[in-house]
């Protein structure tokens, strides 16, 4: 659409006046925001279509991303920046008298995951369709996004997050019944032999209607819209009768109602794992019948279909694609397995082992018994071609189905040709240790794809200051192609650029002073330090490290309120998994604390401690701008990649970190003198778990700030959390520390020194800070979707670059 701002203005009104009956000057917030979602979907629409007629047309091979998690956000900014929009609405409607941000604010945030494995996946759409690749998602629209987080007397409370009822609703979906698919869940099957086949003969298996509702996922400026696909469960009319009641109903639409808020604890239920057999089956079998119908065999189905298996939790893809081969193509096993291996590729996101799907057989048999038969038999004969061939326990330990347990993983790296890890730390663990049986069985099918990030939404939409800075220094091409930021190195030296990076910072930090204050009452100074850690609670991420330091720092100012140290505003951003005590026992810790340093008037505004409520998407895009620090203190071997390492580099934050994840090609790319680096490495972790000799009572014992501050959190320094405190100063104690908290403590305390020294120089800290933003363009989630389509999926990019 090329408009002149006149026109739009016209354009907008018009429509306004269409939907709501209404004029600009009585119209509430959510009318306008429905009326401008209403202007660019029907804009883009017709290239939606388009792009999916091109495909067709040419037969190009097209992948299918499967993830159990998205989290999109809000799609409005980015769709107006990518259609070419963004400048000319927000002109128009300050000519009008109206707030875009505040017009943006009404999209509830589409929260269907619970972190950075669901982050990824959106930003990997982002990038996919800007990139001109044709690779859709597929997923599961949940009814309720992941829980809304509340602070009640310091304890995480959570609440529904009921994102489709609210004033936004989901403006940006399409629901297409008509290519609805029928999902059989439970009952018997048993095998009646054919002429040529074996034909499975179901009883008592229920019908699930799988509707898609689409989500059209657009470009930056290049004609391009790919499809995110998330399937809803639904009474298939010809079952209407076997639900009498809203109860029995309620059974059918449980299955896509709530996204599992957990994304470390095996959560056990059998209503995930039929979640996951739900969007797996609808997913792929609609996949299968948009191939046949232009005609291609389906033997050869590999040349125009890849298929992603976003972590475990989809890798039924493997075994659901087998079974539609087999039972309705009627090809041969080995034709069938043939082509599924090369669809199929995986991506393992951590080595956590409690994180790695394991399903029991009665479990398996209960959601789909012929899916466990066919991955019985996948497992019969891995075993069967490696007996004699390898040794037996190597085969024992790599086998899918073992003590009455099916690995899902070990399904997802057999049956595919694919497995990667999300950084090179990461990807290295995997071969040399959690899957390095694998890894001498295939060592061709490992490679690594280092996790990048969507420079749009993080620099260009989350930070206009910066990015407008940018602009007026290396011009604008950044925009189109973020390896151009690497040109700020040049102005490393310029000291006016370095002044309004400065300048930049201390507007964003303003901003968010204004929210802090509107949130939890608390005045924070925009001059001090803002020091940030945003992710899942997690014991292995160690907010705990930076609590132990804050309560560390607020013990030396009460012992002599003279000191002199550079304020700091520490700040929280996180959601425990609701059935993960510990960690929510951490959030209480952190919030008696914040609230004893808060309303401690000696302290005054040397030391603020703020834990935003319910961190998302949204939230991120306000904390990250204003961040001077970027806390990445996972303990070495845990952490598989992070991304909001990456976040908040490209918005200029300095890091301190462990050489863990990226974090390790973070420093490679910006140095050690522009990155704070402390505590283990993997190969000290590993020599610890070797050799059995990590004692931390042994720190706790001989070093005495280590005692005065652990005691702390038993003896009544920081009121109301004895319980809490109990169990984490146990768990630093007697249970000895499992993630090495109290062993990188000094090294901590140290690097923080540094950080502090540094800043006090803050010409030296712009330019470090220059360099991190820079180098972050090596993250740029448009380069890792470049590898995965070239390396993994083979597809090929189909459009040029220019305005919708
Ligand atoms: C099986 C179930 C309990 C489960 C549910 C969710 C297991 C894992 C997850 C989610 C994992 C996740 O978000 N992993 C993160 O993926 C990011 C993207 O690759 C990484 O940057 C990050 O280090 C990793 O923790």
């Amino acid at each position: 659409m090329e408009l002149t701002k006149k026109e739009f203005i016209a354009v907008f009104k018009k429509r306004l006046n269409q939907k709501y009956a209404i004029d600009v000057s009585d119209a509430c917030n959510s009318e306008l925001y429905g009326t401008l979602c209403s202007l660019v979907k029907s804009s883009y629409s017709a290239v939606w279509r388009q792009t999916w007629k091109d495909f067709v047309k040419e037969h190009d091979k097209q992948t299918y991303y499967f993830s159990i998690e998205y989290l999109p956000g809000k799609l409005l900014k980015s769709n107006l920046l990518n259609m070419g929009w963004y400048d000319l609405v927000n002109s128009a409607f300050e000519d009008l008298g109206l707030d875009l941000n505040a017009i943006a604010a009404v999209e509830p945030d589409m929260a269907l995951g619970n972190g950075g494995l669901g982050r990824l996946a959106s930003d990997f759409m982002d990038s996919l369709a800007s990139e001109g690749y044709p690779v859709n998602g597929n997923g599961i629209r949940y009814k309720y996004g992941l829980f809304k987080q509340r602070f009640v007397n310091g304890y995480q409370v959570e609440l529904p997050d009921e994102w489709l009822n609210s004033d936004g609703g989901n403006a940006w979906e399409i629901r297409r019944a008509s290519k609805s698919v029928l999902v059989r869940i439970g009952g018997h099957v048993r095998l009646v032999q054919e002429k040529n086949y074996l034909k499975p003969v179901y009883e008592d298996a229920t019908l699930i209607r799988a509707v898609p509702y689409d989500v059209g996922m657009v470009g930056y400026h290049n004609n391009h819209v790919n499809t995110l696909r998330l399937w809803s469960a639904e009474i298939p009319e010809s079952e209407e009768s076997k639900y009498p009641t809203i109860e029995d109903r309620r059974q059918v639409e449980d299955i896509t109602a709530v996204l599992y808020p957990d994304d470390s604890n095996e959560s056990g239920r059998l209503l995930r794992l039929k979640q996951e057999y739900f969007f797996v089956s609808a997913g792929i079998q609609s996949i299968i019948r948009h191939y046949k119908k232009y005609g291609s065999p389906i033997d050869q189905i590999s040349q125009e279909v890849a298929i992603h298996i976003n972590d475990t939790h989809p890798a039924m893809c493997v075994a659901e694609f087998m079974r539609i081969l087999l039972d309705e193509e009627h090809l041969s096993w080995d034709t069938a397995w043939n082509q599924t291996v090369r669809v199929m590729s995986y991506t393992n996101h951590t080595i956590m082992s409690e994180a790695l799907e394991t399903w029991t057989v009665p479990m398996l048999n209960e959601i789909q018994p012929r899916i466990l038969q066919i991955i019985a038999e996948i497992d019969h004969r891995f075993v069967a071609a490696l007996a004699g061939k390898v040794d037996g326990g190597l085969i024992e330990r790599t086998r899918i189905i073992s003590a009455g347990k099916v690995h899902m993983a070990h399904l997802a790296i057999i049956g595919s040709h694919s497995t990667n890890g999300v950084a090179k730390l990461h990807t290295d663990l995997l071969k040399s240790d959690v899957l390095h049986d694998f890894y001498t069985l295939y060592p061709d099918r490992f490679n690594n794809k280092t996790n990048g990030i969507a420079v749009r939404r993080w620099l260009q939409i989350a930070n206009p200051r910066l990015a407008k800075v940018i602009d007026q220094s290396i011009g604008s091409d950044w925009r189109q192609d973020a390896s151009q930021l690497l040109k700020l190195i040049d102005y490393s030296t310029d000291n006016s650029l370095l002044d309004q990076l400065g300048a930049v910072k201390l507007a964003n930090k303003r901003d968010l002073t204004y929210l802090i204050k509107q949130e939890t009452g608390i005045t924070v100074s925009p001059n001090a330090i803002f020091d940030v850690q945003i992710k899942r609670l997690h014991a292995y991420k160690r907010q705990l490290l930076n609590l132990l330091r804050i309560i560390k720092l607020y013990l030396d100012l009460k012992q002599n309120p003279d000191l002199e140290i550079i304020p700091r505003v520490f700040i929280f951003g996180a959601k425990a998994a609701p059935s993960y005590h510990y960690a929510k026992s951490i959030i209480k810790c952190i919030n008696e604390t914040a609230n004893l340093i808060n309303h401690d008037a000696t302290i005054q505004d040397k030391l603020k401690v703020i834990f935003l409520e319910n961190y998302g998407v949204s939230l991120a895009e306000k904390i990250i701008p204003a961040a001077d620090v970027s806390e990445q203190i996972s303990t070495a071997s845990k952490e598989a990649s992070g991304t909001s390492n990456m976040k908040l580099m490209l918005n200029g934050a300095l890091t301190v970190a462990t050489l863990d994840g990226a974090n390790v090609e973070i420093k490679q790319y910006v140095g050690d003198d522009n990155i704070f680096i402390f505590g283990l490495n993997k190969q000290e972790v590993y020599q610890y778990y070797r050799d059995h000799n990590y004692h931390s009572l042994d720190y706790y014992h001989n070093n005495p700030i280590i005692h005065r501050v652990v005691d702390t959190l038993v003896d009544g320094t920081i009121p109301n959390i004895s319980a809490e405190g109990h169990e984490i100063y146990d768990s630093l104690t007697y249970l000895n520390d499992e993630f090495f908290v109290l062993r990188d403590f000094e090294d901590y305390l140290r690097v923080q020194d540094k950080v502090d020294e540094t800043y006090r120089d803050q010409h030296k800290w712009n330019k470090m800070s220059l360099i991190n933003i820079a180098k972050a363009s090596y993250f740029s989630a448009d380069e890792t979707v470049k590898r995965y389509a070239e390396t993994i999926w083979h597809v090929k990019q189909l459009s040029e670059k220019g305005d919708m």
